[in-house]
């Protein structure tokens, strides 16, 4: 039987407010709902996502360009190369890329659905459960409010946490890290965040005085684009480097990686344009030997960190799931509990919002 045809792709743009703000300016992120139908009565739901930059391009992007090109081909989510070199004019990744992850995400939700099991089992699972650790968007919290977070995340039962650094004043980051790593203590793990605030001296610097916590990473130290920068930094400390929440196609992990500039990628199944691309990125660092956490959306990301060859991490924001922030018609059957990722939806994604 030959695959139905995409019949249509319908975009809902949601505002969803953030229980806990992830800065002064950031008090609620933006997810486009995509519904695709199939000339066989079939329907796949999915999402694109953006904190808070591009929503609404995003979702006229799916709602005319995407749409209109999609109609009529295949709906099987091997069509991804076909229109991302469709967009490709209007850029390689980033609002293109986080925009065609609507479509492929619901593609595979009606894939996997269409034969009654989860995108995991589609894909072919290789994890029943994996180690998750607590992450904060926290550089703006007093140390007091940063140490009560720490300790909620052991009182819940994890293991591994992540902290931001990148204060203008220095002193501040290695006093909030040293806190944090007193109430660690030595056997759990952390690792730090910089977000991209640094550039090459100051990280120098900063991980200098930084390196006695005994950071299992230290992620997005320079600007996401500076990729020799981070491979010079690379050879100047210890501190393994993760990056790849700010990087869009599997080019862009490509070169990070041959330049030496990544011992993690972290790749947004979102950023980088839907799951047919992440498992390409995942591939790439399985044959470079290079490790992979991916970023952030754990009701989605841990579907596919089930999938992997190498067991990695999930991460879980506090109080940032879909679920817990009201955003989701139930819950998708992800449990994150004692520090363990387990779970998830029998069929498809399992992913509806409200
Ligand atoms: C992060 C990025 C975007 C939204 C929330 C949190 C952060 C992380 O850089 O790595 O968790
Ligand atoms: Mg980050």
């Amino acid at each position: 039987m030959s695959t139905p045809a995409i019949a249509s792709l319908k975009t809902r743009l949601m505002r969803i407010p953030l229980r806990r703000p992830w800065g002064a300016d950031v008090r609620e992120m933006h997810v486009v709902e995509t519904v695709v139908r199939d000339t066989a009565g079939g329907a796949g739901w999915g999402f694109s996502w953006t904190p808070t930059i591009g929503a609404h391009a995003v979702e006229q992007l799916l709602a005319r360009d995407i749409a209109d090109h999609a109609r009529g081909l295949p709906a099987d989510p091997r069509i991804w190369q076909g229109v991302w070199e469709h967009l490709h004019e209007a850029g390689s990744g980033g609002i293109t890329t986080i925009a065609l992850a609507g479509l492929d995400l619901a593609l595979w939700d009606l894939a996997a659905r269409r034969e009654d099991r989860s995108v995991t089992d589609l894909i072919g699972r290789a994890h029943d459960r994996l180690p998750a650790y607590g992450s904060g968007v926290n550089l703006h919290y007093s140390t007091d409010e940063l140490a009560a977070q720490v300790r909620r995340w052991i009182d819940a039962g994890f293991d591994a946490v992540k902290i931001k650094v990148g204060n203008p004043d220095l002193a501040r980051d290695v006093a909030r890290v040293e806190a944090v790593r007193e109430i660690l203590g030595a056997d759990r793990t952390l690792m730090i965040d910089a977000n991209q605030r640094w550039d090459l001296e100051r990280a120098t610097t900063a991980m200098g005085a930084l390196s006695r916590f005994d950071a299992a990473w230290i992620e997005e130290p320079l600007r996401a684009d500076d990729i020799a920068g981070h491979a010079e930094l690379r050879r100047r400390i210890d501190v393994p480097i993760a990056l790849g929440e700010n990087r869009h196609t599997i080019y862009q992990f490509r070169d990070a990686i041959d330049a030496g500039a990544v011992d993690i990628i972290q790749p947004n199944v979102v950023r980088v344009g839907g799951i047919t691309p992440f498992l390409a990125i995942a591939e790439l660092a399985r044959e470079r030997g290079v490790r992979i956490a991916p970023h952030l959306l754990p009701e989605l990301s841990s579907q596919l960190a089930f999938c992997l060859p190498d067991e990695t991490w999930v991460e879980d924001v506090e109080d940032a799931g879909l679920f817990d922030l009201g955003a989701l018609a139930a819950p998708t059957g992800l449990d994150i509990r004692d520090g363990v990722a387990t779970g998830g939806p029998a069929r498809g994604l399992g992913i509806r919002f409200a």
